[in-house]
């Protein structure tokens, strides 16, 4: 193991800008090894209701359209520096700062540096099916962009988006002169220039030439005119990429610290979750649920709907993401009247498959499997029974989330699990059973957050003379024991016909 200057009870920060809040963590690294020593979260809509969002999101008539103020996420940036300041943390050991942000979202800046485009489309948009289709035409197919860039186009990534703002506002497109992903905003807002994008957010875009990590020139002539100058420099990962700016260090007395690539948030909770082999699948329980996990191999899903990004580690990572998450959870529990324990409780006292019904958890446009037309769907379920409808609704996630993450390779091991429904046991324990894998629960709930601080202590280290490969450093951060809830091998038979009758009802 080596020894750095920087080993010396060092601090690192670590940010992860979400769909619904700011979550700031610091590490700090001695020679006995890394924790993490704070953490702070603040919610969009309670700390600045002046924005008027609902779950982070603008309202909209049009349940495809989902737009936010990026001044918004500035001011929540703004707002966790205040916390950082006023922590008691020993700031003058910072050593370095990196984060992640809600992948795919856009912001549009004028020469300037104001905002061109006061409002930046984010994930949960779905409005851009016209503008994939056309992309797609153009570099010659959905497999031909899929194979390049490693996902077919996407309503909510950024190439799209980007398209659809030069076709219905021309003018506002004219007068911008970069646009950036969330994420090498916020880290351009801290270095106050211009970073660039790193390719496991840039993979969520429909723009980079993954295997080479640069941009692919036919899909960004096939996304809008003269964008190759809007458009960041990438650079690897682990790139420091400028220090932070002077009226930053002088308003919060911080140091002039190096701010390393602000990645995505699935890249990042990668890095957070430890989650560096292909043995350990990672489900995040969020807004979205994802699965997702590293791949030696940018193998590319055959159906079209999984997507392959840059991981931080150097190689990729296979994510499939299903728009139906924790709101979905979260409405069956309203409309049955629920408490989460109450929720947990039909869990536990109902048995596989309930009485039998199945439920399709399409409460909002869903990305996985693509489904636009959205409403529950049930079948051979009785809508006034809570308890079958919370576990078919939870099954039927479950289940989507096995089916539709088997292109990225066989079998895994077991399960990580993470995100804020990661704290449901009632829930882990069907997974474990619709799996049949164990579930290993995720220790800290910030994992996005801490691979921010990890990849900023990953980041400083290469740029020093005393690298640290990502195994010394995982090896080096002390968490907490895991739990870990093994599968019911009574249910394995009832789970394999129930996956059948699902996928059969699935929209190809
Ligand atoms: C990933 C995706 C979401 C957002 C949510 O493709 O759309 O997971 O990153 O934060």
């Amino acid at each position: 193991m080596s020894t750095t200057p920087v080993d010396d009870h060092a601090i690192y920060l670590g940010f992860d800008l979400s769909t619904q809040s700011l979550t700031v963590v610091a590490l700090e690294v001695a020679h006995d090894g890394a924790r993490v020593v704070w953490e702070h979260s603040i919610r969009f809509d309670d700390v600045l209701p002046q924005f008027k969002t609902v779950d982070g999101v603008l309202p909209n008539e049009d349940p495809a359209i989902a737009l936010v103020p990026p001044a918004m996420w500035l001011a929540a940036l703004e707002l966790a520096c205040d916390a950082v300041a006023a922590s008691g943390l020993p700031l003058e050991r910072l050593a370095g700062i990196s984060g992640c942000a809600q992948q795919h979202g856009t912001v549009y800046l004028a020469a300037d540096g104001t905002f061109s485009r006061e409002t930046s489309p984010i994930w949960r948009d779905s409005s851009t099916s016209r503008q994939c289709r056309e992309i797609e035409r153009a570099v010659g197919g959905a497999g031909v962009l899929a194979a390049r860039t490693g996902s077919r186009a996407f309503e909510r990534f950024a190439g799209p988006q980007i398209r659809k703002f030069w076709q219905t506002e021309p003018d506002r497109y004219a007068s911008t002169a970069k646009i950036h992903l969330i994420s090498s905003w916020l880290a351009s807002v801290l270095i106050g220039g211009e970073a660039p994008i790193e390719p496991g957010d840039g993979s969520g875009m429909n723009l980079l030439d993954l295997a080479r990590g640069e941009w692919w020139p036919e899909a960004v002539a096939a996304t809008a005119p003269d964008l190759p100058r809007r458009l960041p420099a990438v650079a690897p990962s682990h790139t420091v990429v400028g220090r932070l700016v002077r009226q930053w260090q002088q308003r919060w007395r911080l140091p002039a610290v190096p701010v390393v690539a602000w990645t995505g948030d699935n890249p990042s909770s990668l890095i957070g979750l430890g989650l560096v082999d292909e043995r350990t699948l990672g489900v995040s329980l969020g807004t979205s649920d994802t699965v997702f996990g590293v791949m030696a191999q940018p193998r590319v899903d055959p159906a079209g709907i999984g997507h392959v990004f840059g991981a931080p580690t150097g190689n990729f990572m296979g994510i499939t993401v299903f728009a139906n998450g924790s709101l979905t959870r979260e409405h069956l529990r309203d409309l049955y009247g629920m408490s989460w324990s109450a929720f947990s409780d039909a869990l536990d006292h109902t048995t596989p498959s309930g009485d039998g019904g199945l439920m399709y958890p399409w409460l909002v446009p869903e990305i996985t499997p693509v489904v636009t037309e959205c409403g529950l769907r049930r079948v051979g379920l009785d809508p006034t029974n809570g308890p079958a409808n919370v576990r078919a609704l939870v099954e039927g996630q479950l289940m989507s989330h096995r089916l539709h993450s088997q292109w990225m390779g066989g079998e895994p091991e077991r399960l990580l699990a993470t995100g804020g429904a990661s704290a449901n046991t009632a829930l882990l324990q069907v997974m474990a059973d619709v799996w049949q894998r164990p579930v290993e629960v995720a220790p800290a709930g910030a994992s996005a957050a801490l691979g921010g601080a990890l990849r900023a202590w990953h980041g400083v280290a290469a740029s020093s003379a005393w690298p640290l490969s990502w195994s010394e450093i995982l090896g080096r951060l002390q968490r907490p024991r895991s739990r870990v809830i093994e599968p019911r091998r009574e249910y394995a038979a009832a789970y394999e016909s129930l996956l059948t009758r699902y996928a059969a009802g699935v929209p190809q």
